[in-house]
């Protein structure tokens, strides 16, 4: 009998201790969601780590997490960050047991580490970044010793000092002898008559329980101390007034939009627009204080425009429909909106830039965003007519804060990774040769104008139809060439023309259909475009990597 209560209370001590290790990592995050909140949101150890590990992720890792989880790829990655914390948090508690002090010496490594993580990050204001991982270290490690040490001593070997003095002062303790030789194995040869190792149940529950309370509390104080700073950028996003644009959209033509349902409205909705990029804090960017700075190889006359000097400028407003080098082939991300923004090549004639054809020495500009991204952008195809813009506004709202608020760029033509950067903040004309940037760095092509595509909406794969005419339907995009004809094959039969919806502008996607009279059974359905310049889309399949996905588009259905 004595043995088996004396191995629950093994049981219990570790269990206990791994529940202080727990508490000790809840106290060390919350402690550093709240420095964080007052030093910089985007310091704090979770977001570091993250990003840390978003850039050190491989090309085909990060694909297949966009292809798994989409765009929950950021949630499922501080959820991980998390269990791992609460893992090692778990383990570290019970080494505690033992060892209190290298254990709680332990939360100031994995600290440092944040730490580490914090001044590497391209963004790091500044020394200042460091402070949530190493105050979250120091409330974790300070608690994880306390509450240990509530625990009182190990089983069968005498106290240390610091393991009885809070046990045995205060509290009820249940006291259970430790014995030497029980058969737990941790104290052989320890002798008999050391004092017992009482635990401190109240103190224990009293320590745990504020220890809860206070982190929850700084917490809450921090989220709500993130929040208040974001209020600055929430208000200067509502004071934006859009001047209605110098030269604006063509109207789009009734017949853009078949309205048959099941496929992608001619115009995206902010809330339904796709959003890629490595941000795990949404930049919250205030346009009052926000300004664009323009220099680099070429530039006579480098400078920087505030948002009001660009709102100022000749705006114009464009149907373009941006699409992601991650989309497979009929994948979800792509999406069309009307953007309304100044004309990019304007800015960079009037900075003296000239296009490499036109003998100007810079070929890629590089956009940098708030958030340290940098995205590599031929300069030929900014400056060659093209509706190339810093855009301020999607869909006769500011951009919203996902999308770049206050301003980001756009080019017709190119996938994002090239042209679209958010949060932008800084342009440096260089050269191809001089510069990578960051998809670049990472195993992704250094030009990359939009594959031709077509996509089937309806019927969604694996779908049961009825056997007669059935509506297949979807867009298809080849943006700044435009699409010619899309046609449709059922299993291994001829190509059949779809009809085409009117096209509104070259850089938009166009919507398609075909009535297909259905015979009973399972049917392939395949569908291809072809480009404005009568290129048909290459049925040769590519993976995302390293210049977007190539291959066409097919669904199984049964009819019947
Ligand atoms: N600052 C910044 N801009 C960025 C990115 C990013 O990660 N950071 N991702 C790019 C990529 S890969 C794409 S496809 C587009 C997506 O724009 P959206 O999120 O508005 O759809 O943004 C581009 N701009
Ligand atoms: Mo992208």
């Amino acid at each position: 009998m004595r043995v088996v209560s004396i191995n629950r209370r093994t049981v219990e001590r570790g269990a206990l201790a791994a529940a202080s290790g727990l508490l000790a990592g809840f106290a060390a995050l919350a402690a550093a969601e709240l420095t964080a909140s007052l030093v910089r949101p985007q310091a704090g150890p979770v977001t570091v780590i993250g990003g840390a590990a978003i850039d050190r992720t491989p090309a085909a890792l990060k694909d297949f997490a966009i292809r798994t989880f989409g765009e929950n790829d950021k949630l499922v990655l501080q959820l991980g960050i998390l269990a791992t914390v609460g893992l090692l948090a778990a383990l570290l508690g019970m080494f505690a047991l033992r060892h209190r002090r290298t254990g709680a010496a332990g939360v100031l490594v994995f600290g440092a580490l944040g730490a580490a993580a914090a001044l590497g990050r391209p963004d790091a204001a500044g020394p200042a970044d460091v402070l949530p991982s190493l105050v979250g270290a120091a409330a974790g490690a300070m608690v994880l010793y306390l509450l240990v040490g509530k625990l009182g001593g190990p089983v069968a070997r005498p106290s240390s000092g610091d393991d009885t003095a809070a046990s045995t002062a205060e509290g009820s303790p249940i006291g259970i002898e430790s014995r030497a030789g029980t058969g737990t194995g941790t104290g052989a040869g320890a002798p008999d008559h050391s004092p017992p190792a009482a635990w401190n149940r109240r103190g224990f529950l009293l320590a745990a329980g504020v220890t809860a309370l206070v982190s929850t509390g700084a917490g809450a104080l921090g989220r709500a101390l993130t929040g208040r700073r974001a209020q600055g950028a929430a208000a200067s996003r509502a004071a934006v007034r859009l001047p209605t644009p110098d030269s604006p959209a063509p109207p789009i033509p009734a017949g853009a939009s078949l309205r048959i349902p099941g496929v992608s409205a001619f115009t995206t909705p902010n809330k339904e627009f796709y959003r890629v990029d490595t941000a795990l804090v949404v930049p919250k960017v205030d346009a009052d204080t926000w300004s664009l700075r323009i220099h680099g190889k070429g530039v006579s006359r480098p400078r920087s425009y505030s948002f009001a000097e660009l709102l100022q400028r000749p705006l114009i407003e464009r149907d373009i429909t941006l699409t992601c080098v991650s989309n497979e082939v009929g994948g979800p991300y792509a999406g069309s909106a009307r953007w309304l923004g100044v004309r990019l090549s304007d800015l960079l004639r009037e900075a003296g830039v000239q296009p490499p054809s036109r003998g100007g020495r810079a070929d890629q500009l590089i956009a940098r965003s708030v958030d340290a991204m940098t995205l590599g952008t031929p300069v030929e195809e900014v400056m060659d007519g093209r509706d190339a813009m810093l855009a301020v506004a999607m869909n006769g709202e500011p951009l919203p804060f996902e999308h770049g608020f206050p301003v980001r760029m756009l080019v017709p033509g190119l996938y994002g990774y090239v042209s679209a950067c958010k949060w932008i903040r800084e342009i440096e004309l260089t050269t191809f040769d001089a510069y990578d940037p960051y998809w670049v760095k990472r195993g992704w092509a250094r030009r990359a104008p939009i594959k031709t595509q077509a996509r089937i909406d309806t019927p969604k794969p694996f779908a049961r139809t009825s056997a007669g005419t059935v509506m297949v339907a979807g867009v298809a995009w080849a943006q700044h060439r435009g699409i010619e004809r899309v046609e449709i094959q059922v299993d291994d039969g001829p190509w059949q023309e779809a009809s085409l919806a009117a096209q509104a502008t070259t850089d938009t996607w166009r919507q398609w259909s075909f009535d297909w009279k259905a015979t009973p059974g399972g049917h392939r359905l395949t569908v291809r475009a072809t480009d404005g310049r009568g290129e048909v889309q290459t049925e040769l399949r590519a993976r995302t990597i390293p210049d977007g996905a190539s291959g066409r588009h097919s669904v199984f259905v049964t009819a019947g």
